[in-house]
């Protein structure tokens, strides 16, 4: 029997704090659930579709569909497998799949009709054959050789726009190429390839698909098939995009990408640095890292018109109670425009949350907070305390007015360091605006301000980039010699 019009409900619940009716930070704002996007793209015509996305809305959970989608990932695993039992509980089918689900199947199992390990493309339709024809499974695993050529285009019109920021954002690969211990990356594509793309056509074609000008890309690694990424950027050249992503400071280092995706609209990377430490970079498999100026990555991208997001990881064992001043100091010196902290988190599947696990570290495993901000393990070098409060005090200090003035007055040109000051400002010191213009649903008037702070900058763009800042304070030499 062929099931003919399914109604089919997709949900991407949030974690607590995103749902608050007191305060709803900008971050839960930005981008749509395109995970759940992609895989509507499958669905046949006739079905019946409703995506919610608990970040932006309230759940209606009073409905009564035949399939009901819920995408898992760490923090909002406690009310996934809630609104499942609510679902199966009223009779439907219910799918869970996404990072959590394929780390812990069992756990996700309990809560489950059909659960999926890796990325959907490759099950999906599979399990759509499976079901509409009365015999699903209960596993669907991805295959080891997985694409994403070809694939439908991401359902779009499922996605409320004005409630984001950010609507315009898309994935144009999965994975990365590196291999650091505590990325949800190995236990997310085991056995299989964990780095592929799309074809370039079809990436620019679902460019073109996106109005406006703005875009963020959300691969793990936008240059990580330097191939693939230059004809990319000479695609989308003359397109008149503006445009974010994120990569590695090696990526950064090497000549004429850079150059390349700058001609093509990039103006904000967002980075991992992690560590100044290259004891924790090679302890923690972040091989990439080793041996590159961060300095001189910085000063290359500001040259080139580019703001950096730079992202720090907290906690890991070289680090004492004086890493959080050492690293924000470090960081307002060298002009960083907008810094993301993170307290260190052994996410189950990694080869982190093995190791801690093998070293009794783990403190518990209450998902929920397994969110970045408190500490889950225990620290080799300070308390798990001291790490939270090291966490909080590092965020506090370098979106201080006076670090974010020192900050944009490292900047040579003028343009730049008012570049530097309204958006980094805008991020940070406008939380209260934020919350109201997303609480009246108009968060999308955010959008031009943005365009704008991006885009206006005096970049030399001269093809020679000068000296760069002093390197991080670390005796093994990381960071100081070119690349
Ligand atoms: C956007 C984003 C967010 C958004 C979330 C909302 C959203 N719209 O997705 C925001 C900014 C709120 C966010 C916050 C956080 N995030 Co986040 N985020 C991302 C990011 C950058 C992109 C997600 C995305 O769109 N991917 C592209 C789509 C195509 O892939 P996908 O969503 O994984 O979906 C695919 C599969 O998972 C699978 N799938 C998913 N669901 C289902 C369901 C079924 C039935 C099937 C068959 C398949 C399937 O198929 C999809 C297609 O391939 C990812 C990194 C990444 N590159 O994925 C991190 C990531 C998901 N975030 C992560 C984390 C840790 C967080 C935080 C907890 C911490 C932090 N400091 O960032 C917070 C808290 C989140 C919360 N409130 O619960 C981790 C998750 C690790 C884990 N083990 O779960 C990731 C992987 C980043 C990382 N490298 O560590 N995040």
């Amino acid at each position: 029997m062929r099931l003919m019009g399914m109604k089919v409900k997709m949900i991407l619940p949030a974690l607590t704090e995103a749902k608050s009716p007191l305060f709803r930070p900008i971050k839960y704002s930005l981008f749509p659930p395109l995970g759940l996007a992609t895989l509507a793209a499958f669905l046949d015509d006739d079905d019946e579709v409703v995506l919610q996305d608990e970040h932006v809305e309230t759940l209606d959970l009073n409905d009564e569909p035949d399939l009901v989608v819920i995408q898992v990932y760490i923090t909002n695993a406690s009310r996934a497998y809630r609104y499942a039992d609510h679902y199966r509980a009223r009779g439907a089918h219910v799918c869970l799949g996404g990072l959590h689900v394929t780390a812990l199947p069992d756990e996700a199992a309990a809560h489950a009709d059909s659960i999926f390990l890796g990325p959907g493309e490759d099950i999906w339709q599979e399990f759509l054959r499976d079901f509409r024809a009365g015999r699903p499974r209960e596993r669907y695993s991805a295959p080891s050789r997985r694409s994403i050529h070809g694939i439908p285009p991401i359902r779009r019109d499922l996605i409320k726009r004005h409630l984001y920021l950010v609507p315009n954002s898309l994935v144009v690969s999965r994975g990365c190429p590196h291999r650091c211990d505590f990325c949800y990356k190995e236990a997310f594509f085991q056995g299989g390839n964990g780095f592929y793309t799309q074809r370039v056509d079809e990436a620019l074609a679902e460019i073109e698909r996106l109005p406006g000008k703005h875009l963020y890309f959300l691969d793990d690694h936008l240059f990580g098939d330097a191939r693939f990424a230059s004809m990319l950027f000479d695609g989308m050249k003359g397109m008149g995009r503006v445009w974010q992503s994120a990569s590695t400071i090696q990526a950064v280092l090497k000549p004429n990408l850079l150059e390349k995706a700058v001609e093509a609209g990039l103006r904000s990377l967002f980075v991992g640095l992690e560590s100044l430490s290259a004891t924790n970079l090679r302890d923690h498999a972040k091989v990439q890292n080793l041996d590159r100026d961060y300095g001189k990555g910085i000063r290359r991208l500001h040259d080139c018109g580019v703001m950096i997001n730079a992202s720090f990881v907290f906690g890991m064992d070289d680090d004492g109670p004086d890493v959080f001043d050492r690293t924000v100091d470090w960081a307002v010196e060298s002009s960083i425009e907008t810094s993301t902290f993170h307290v260190m988190t052994p996410y189950p599947g990694t080869a982190l949350y093995e190791r801690m696990q093998r070293e009794g570290r783990i403190l518990h495993r209450d998902w929920d907070l397994y969110d970045t901000r408190h500490a889950v393990f225990r620290p080799a070098r300070m308390s798990g305390e001291e790490l939270e409060r090291g966490y909080w005090h590092a965020y506090e200090k370098f979106y201080r007015w006076s670090h974010l003035f020192r900050g944009a007055m490292g900047h040579d040109a003028w343009p730049d360091r008012l570049r530097h000051l309204s958006y980094a400002a805008g991020w940070k010191k406008f939380e209260k605006l934020w919350h109201l213009l997303i609480r009246f649903k108009q968060v999308s008037l955010g959008l031009p301000l943005l365009e704008k702070s991006l885009d206006r900058f005096s970049a030399k763009r001269n093809g020679d980039f000068p000296g760069h800042l002093e390197s991080p304070m670390d005796d093994s030499g990381a960071h100081r010699k070119p690349a």
